[in-house]
């Protein structure tokens, strides 16, 4: 049977390539920092978002973690969007391990408004907590794969400046941002003041993720890490396919892009079906709300007939585009729909 799977962009495999390079890797203990293809890395990756330094990190969320432990103390709240990873899918961990409190807030397609931002920093109120961080996901994955705006984001990087709050972008996807945007990452991340990206999602690393910013923030992060049981011994060979993953394979986003505009706008052509928003990056988020079915129950349809993707809730279903789904798999997916839904 055919088979596509959607359900993330998690799943691609390392290519030929990165496979030959983690053969040849030179590698050392990476702990005593001996580790030659680690070190290529973290430089490598640090010039290329424009920041002075970065970590390889075993996941996006450990990245995202250590950044919470790095910025804050105990006790202080960051402000993040409510839809957000670190918020909803990081097991709790800003409370949990860095003793923070976190102050969601309603974004726009993923984007918090800078006006519920400068309302939601707390005064110097001795019965307050104090705001220390804003943390940005872009892209955005729960509301669809938005990509915020470079005015948007440069106008709460500018008051943030003003008032020493420093911003954490969770960029997990942020080459597909970039992408879409058509301009250079670090147009991007000059907005922020550390970054977090993940090799192993579009890029197709097998594994590992990327958090970078000043010299000084990556040592501390680097001590972080450490403690968190991340201390990697030879890892240059998962660092080896990394650098691959950044040198060969942020190019080739745009192309998920137009899959993903071609499965939403076939999903949209379906009687009852709707896809939310407009399709910025990979992610399509459809929604079958106005069906008689639950999405829980569509995914099982699909998964029988060989299209794989994810139930975010009871009405809508996540399909993500990368590498190993081409046009063809999306003509695929929309078919099975067709002929599921034309029948219903
Ligand atoms: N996202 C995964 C799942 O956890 C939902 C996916 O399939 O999309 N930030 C963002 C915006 C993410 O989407 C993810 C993973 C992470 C952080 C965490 O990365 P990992 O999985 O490497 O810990």
């Amino acid at each position: 049977m055919k088979r596509a799977d959607f359900r993330s962009d998690t799943i691609t495999v390392p290519t030929e390539e990165m496979r030959k390079a983690m053969y040849e890797a030179e590698v050392g203990d990476d702990v005593y920092g001996e580790d030659k293809t680690v070190k290529a890395l973290e430089e490598y990756a640090a010039a290329k978002v424009g920041k002075e330094a970065a970590l390889f990190v075993t996941s996006g969320t450990m990245g995202n973690q250590i950044a919470l432990l790095c910025h804050c103390r105990r006790g202080q709240e960051v402000i993040l969007e409510e839809d957000s990873h670190i918020y909803n899918a990081e097991v709790g961990g800003a409370a949990f391990m860095s003793g923070l409190q976190t102050r969601p807030l309603n974004g726009k397609r993923g984007m918090m408004d800078i006006r519920d931002i400068k309302k939601s920093v707390r005064p110097s109120d001795i019965h307050c907590p104090e705001t220390g961080l804003v943390c940005i996901e872009n892209t955005h994955n729960m509301a669809g794969g938005v990509v915020a705006s470079l005015e948007e984001l440069d106008n709460i990087h500018s008051w943030a400046l003003g008032r020493g709050l420093p911003i954490h972008m969770d960029g997990a996807r942020v080459f597909n941002a970039a992408a879409c945007l058509e301009c250079d990452v670090r147009l991007i991340t000059q907005y922020c003041d550390s970054i977090m990206f993940c090799l192993s999602k579009g890029l197709c690393a097998p594994v590992g993720s990327i958090l970078a910013g000043t010299k000084e923030f990556v040592d501390k992060a680097r001590r972080y890490r450490k403690m968190l049981g991340g201390g990697m011994r030879q890892a240059g060979v998962i660092a080896a396919p990394g650098l691959i993953a950044l040198k060969t394979m942020t190019e080739r986003l745009e192309e998920d892009h137009v899959n993903a505009r071609k499965l939403a706008e076939g999903f949209r052509n379906i009687k009852g079906l709707d896809v939310k928003g407009g399709i910025d990056s990979n992610i399509v988020m459809l929604d079958v709300g106005n069906t008689l079915y639950d999405a829980h129950g569509i995914v099982e349809m699909f998964k029988e007939r060989g299209v794989l993707a994810g139930a975010i809730n009871h009405q809508t279903i996540r399909f993500v585009t990368h590498k190993y789904v081409n046009t063809k798999d999306v003509d695929f997916a929309l078919k099975t729909a067709q002929a599921f839904f034309n029948n219903a």
